[in-house]
């Protein structure tokens, strides 16, 4: 069975009616990365960072996976019990629609929106609701939680399961991501050496040309289509 990555970043959540990061009214539009997506944010005012990823834990809360989410959990089943990662779906995005929407073998390279980690002892709970700089860790009790997501600056995670994935496929789909936040923008290029690429993106990218087949347009019909 030919085996497959995909990558995908906020363009596929954009139909479930969550803002993508730099399209025009995105995140970075609302408020400025360096205050809520860096360490260095965090040190100046962690109360701030812990709005904005409550209002985005709200958010999700009110939103459903879309069909291109369910396109690429159909894609999944084709794999059965998919040993060694034969078809493996690398998320930029720190939603859970992908699970949501029944996929499996997710590996969320930047972390998790709905997961907290705790500074103190490491442990990393789920969480649903609020996390304030008041909230005790469950495990320990200190206040020292934050929210477990890779920031600016810090190590995005399975990095390396990722990267043998990427090796030994025949076949790499980028979707919904502006191919800008590295080293998820390097995947392409690294795939293009051996295996066939595709873009799945609502516009071309400036990876558009690392990729021997491409569709645009938005993705609960581009990622249907290329599923089916
Ligand atoms: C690191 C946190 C090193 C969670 C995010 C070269 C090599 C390595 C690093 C760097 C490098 N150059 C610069 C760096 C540093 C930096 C970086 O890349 N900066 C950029 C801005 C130049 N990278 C890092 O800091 C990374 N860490 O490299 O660590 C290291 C090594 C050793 C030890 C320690 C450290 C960490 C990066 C992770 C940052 N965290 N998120 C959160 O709050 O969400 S990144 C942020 O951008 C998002 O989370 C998202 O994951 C990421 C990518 O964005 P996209 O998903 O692509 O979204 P975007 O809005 O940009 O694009 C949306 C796309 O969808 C568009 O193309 C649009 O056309 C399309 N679209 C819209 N609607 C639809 C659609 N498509 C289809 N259908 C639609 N309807």
């Amino acid at each position: 069975m030919e085996r497959i990555v995909i990558l995908t970043g906020a363009g596929i959540s954009r139909e479930s009616g969550l803002d993508t990061f730099r399209d025009e009214g995105g995140i970075w539009s609302q408020v400025r990365l360096e205050d809520v997506c860096t360490p260095e944010g965090f040190e100046r005012n962690p109360a701030m960072v812990d709005d904005f990823y409550n209002h985005r834990r709200l958010e999700l809360k009110n939103v459903t996976p879309n069909a291109a989410h369910s396109a690429l959990a159909e894609l999944e089943k084709a794999y059965g019990e998919n040993r060694d990662d034969a078809f493996l779906l690398v998320t930029q995005n720190i939603d859970d629609l992908h699970e949501r929407a029944g996929s499996r073998n997710v590996v969320h390279m930047h972390g998790e929106l709905l997961r907290l980690r705790c500074l103190a002892c490491g442990v990393t709970p789920a969480w649903e609701g609020a996390c304030t700089r008041e909230t005790p860790c469950p495990e320990c009790g200190q206040k020292t939680l934050r929210p477990d997501v890779v920031w600016f600056g810090e190590m995005p995670l399975h990095m390396e399961r990722i990267m043998q994935a990427i090796d030994a496929c025949d076949t790499f789909v980028a979707i919904g991501t502006s191919a800008t936040v590295y080293p998820a923008a390097g995947f392409a290029g690294q795939a293009a050496q051996h295996a066939h690429t595709v873009e799945l993106n609502l516009v071309p990218t400036g990876n558009a040309q690392l990729f021997d087949e491409v569709s645009y347009g938005p993705a609960t019909q581009t990622v249907p289509r290329f599923v089916r």
